[in-house]
């Protein structure tokens, strides 16, 4: 039997935070609902505006396949993260977030450089706007990544994020010719329309011949294939993945294979921020997988849980309300 049931690859990062208004984001030439890159000092003005005009709301581990792993690990399954944070406080705060909930990660993760931070400014919408800050996540390479643990695992799961950068790709590229070898399945996330848009060649690089899960948003879908409807774009997804998961927001999510299309409605919850609900999603989706519901049920309980962090401030749920969830959804199949 495995070890593991997951071994995740994503970046590090830090999440401050913070309520702002509409006019602080136009003010600051920020682009609501987009997620932009930034240098250190461009971050560490903005962070200083922001904490002398808007409303903090604290700090939080975060980094999108982090979040998602955390939901994994929180309902029950055994996984591993593979990445890269700096020496010192920030780094050990991120690693202890991860290893708190039983995520093993590996001893040459802490590095040299500063760990990643995020500003996540919520609008009043419940829309998060991201102005990310990679540090030293943003060398991510072959030599944090644990490929023994790796052969342990039955899925593999790399966040689109990862796109961007040289180093991170390569050992993404090997991680995937381990899974290949032993037999892992592997599943991707676009993680951004940014990362559609800005990253393609590296995304296409990443998906090679194609994944057993491809997790995306609607917005993200159409940009990927250029497709004016969802059902053309799930059709062209279909071409070389084997099961494609596309959230749909309040909407709930549709699941394709090619087989079979399934819609899950959303649930009404009382939204108040959008950061990490995609993130839960995947983590939550791939457990129900792992625990051997059908592809309908994962999806209830993938919306079941992000729906509940989209009704509170910040990516990941307190760690006892995930199974008190998955609790709740078992009596109601029973
Ligand atoms: C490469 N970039 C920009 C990123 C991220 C990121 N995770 C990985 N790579 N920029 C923001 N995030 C994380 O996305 C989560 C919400 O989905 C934030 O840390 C936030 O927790």
């Amino acid at each position: 039997m495995s070890a593991l049931d997951l071994f995740a690859i994503g970046n590090a990062i830090i999440d401050q935070e913070f309520q702002v208004s509409d006019t602080f984001l136009t003010e600051q030439n920020l682009q609501k609902g987009t997620m932009q890159l930034t240098d250190g000092d461009t971050q560490a003005q903005l962070y200083s505006n922001l904490r002398d005009t808007q409303l903090y709301k604290g700090q939080a581990s975060g980094g999108s396949a982090a979040n998602t792993t955390v939901a994994f690990a929180a309902l029950g399954g055994r996984a591993f993260y593979g990445c890269r944070v700096g020496q010192g406080e920030s780094g050990q705060f991120y690693l202890d977030g991860l290893n708190d909930v039983g995520i093993r990660t590996a001893e040459q993760s802490i590095c040299d450089g500063v760990t990643g931070t995020c500003m996540v400014l919520i609008t009043p919408d419940t829309e998060r706007t991201m102005h990310t800050y990679l540090g030293t996540t943003a060398d991510l390479s072959v030599n944090e990544i644990d490929y023994t643990a790796l052969t342990q695992a039955k899925w593999l799961y790399i966040e689109g994020y990862l796109s961007t950068s040289d180093s991170a790709r390569q050992a993404v590229l090997k991680a995937r010719e381990v899974a290949k070898q032993h037999q892992i399945q592997v599943a991707v996330s676009l993680s951004d329309p940014a990362m559609v848009q800005y990253a393609r060649t590296g995304l296409e690089e990443m998906l090679a011949e194609g994944v057993d899960l491809l997790f995306c948003n609607e917005q993200e879908a159409l940009m990927f294939t250029g497709k004016d409807s969802i059902d053309e774009a799930v059709t062209q997804l279909l071409v070389q993945n084997k099961t494609v998961v596309i959230t749909l927001g309040a909407k709930g999510a549709l699941v394709a294979t090619h087989a079979e299309k399934i819609y899950v409605e959303g649930r009404k919850v009382n939204a108040v921020d959008t950061n990490g609900a995609g993130d839960a999603f995947a983590g939550a989706f791939l457990y129900a997988i792992k625990k051997g519901f059908d592809l309908e049920q994962a999806a209830e309980l993938a919306i079941l849980i992000s729906s509940e962090v989209v009704a509170q401030f910040g990516p990941r749920l307190s760690i006892d309300k995930y199974a008190k969830l998955l609790k709740t959804m078992e009596m109601d199949l029973a």
